[in-house]
């Protein structure tokens, strides 16, 4: 059993056929943390309103949740765009976790990060047409590709592998939406006065250095099965349950800092709120602003 100051997770969607409730269970028996953020899409209340689909492991997630809370872990639970139902009950208490639509979190090393599901930008992305296509029809499809694909492999012995993080490091748009999204984050932080941001939404787990901010992104339990994590220093690092790796932000070459790239005036006068349309930053429980009809679960895996 690992021990940590915080942990987040994001993006498990319980509720859907991909949820990799087993591998959350399991990691969730064997990392402890002071505190637990649950940054958004724990359940998929879009997917449900299409059936029901529901398993044991779904329900021991939950329990194991709520058990946790009871033995004093401290649980706030970031509304996402997949359970946003859950928006309007934001600044709440259920049982013993916290609900919330964004929240600060101040890590041991006095760094103040911005907790957000992260849905809430993304209108500051050009690539729509790739966000719609993959958004509903196409990610259904997808996904369903990647289960049939990896049972076979199973079959024959072979891991896991990813046809969503294939198409995401070979096609040109997929990276330039994730570039985009990163980027958006990291600046509207910046703009706030945050040293970081911890987010999720894309399916993308990174931890990075973007201009002056310390990027997050938890992942997911879907495909990637990771997870953010604080030591007791401050230092945070990616934990992946997948590969059973875990990336701290100062060391691994993925880790660079990343210059903040200069913003098309559009998208930058969206940001600094000059615009009819910023994103949602400024109160704890107004409604997410863009399209519902645009799914939020753009870039799988
Ligand atoms: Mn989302």
């Amino acid at each position: 059993m690992k021990t940590y100051r915080t942990l987040w997770i994001s993006d498990v969607h319980l509720g859907t056929k991909d949820c990799q409730a087993e591998l959350l269970n399991d990691f969730l028996k064997h990392h402890h943390a002071q505190k637990l953020y649950l940054v958004g899409d724990i359940i998929d209340g879009w997917k449900m309103q299409s059936g029901i689909y529901w398993k044991k492991e779904f329900t021991r997630v939950i329990r194991r949740l709520l058990n946790l809370s009871k033995k004093g872990v401290a649980i706030d639970y970031i509304t996402g765009n997949h359970d946003e139902f859950l928006r309007r009950f934001a600044n709440n208490r259920f049982d013993n976790i916290n609900l919330y639509n964004r929240v600060i979190h101040t890590t041991a090393d006095g760094r103040k990060l911005l907790v957000i599901h992260g849905d809430q930008f993304d209108s500051v992305t050009r690539c729509h047409h790739w966000l719609r296509f993959l958004g509903n029809k196409g990610h259904t499809l997808l996904m369903a590709l990647n289960r049939g694909y990896n049972s076979l492999r199973a079959k024959y012995g072979h891991g896991y592998w990813s046809l969503a993080s294939f198409l995401k490091t070979h096609l040109p748009q997929a990276q330039m939406y994730i570039q985009e999204y990163e980027q958006g984050v990291a600046h509207a932080a910046a703009k706030q006065g945050f040293d970081g941001v911890v987010c999720g939404h894309i399916h993308h787990a990174a931890s990075k250095r973007i201009g002056d901010i310390d990027y997050y992104n938890t992942g997911d339990w879907v495909e990637s099965c990771t997870a953010l994590a604080e030591n007791a220093d401050g230092t945070i690092h990616l934990i992946n349950w997948r590969t059973g790796s875990s990336d701290s932000l100062t060391d691994g070459q993925d880790n660079k800092a990343e210059p903040a790239r200069p913003f098309p005036q559009s998208v930058a006068a969206r940001l600094s709120g000059s615009a009819p349309t910023p994103p949602d930053l400024d109160s704890n429980d107004a409604a997410p602003k863009n399209d519902p009809k645009i799914p939020a679960l753009i870039i799988p895996g």
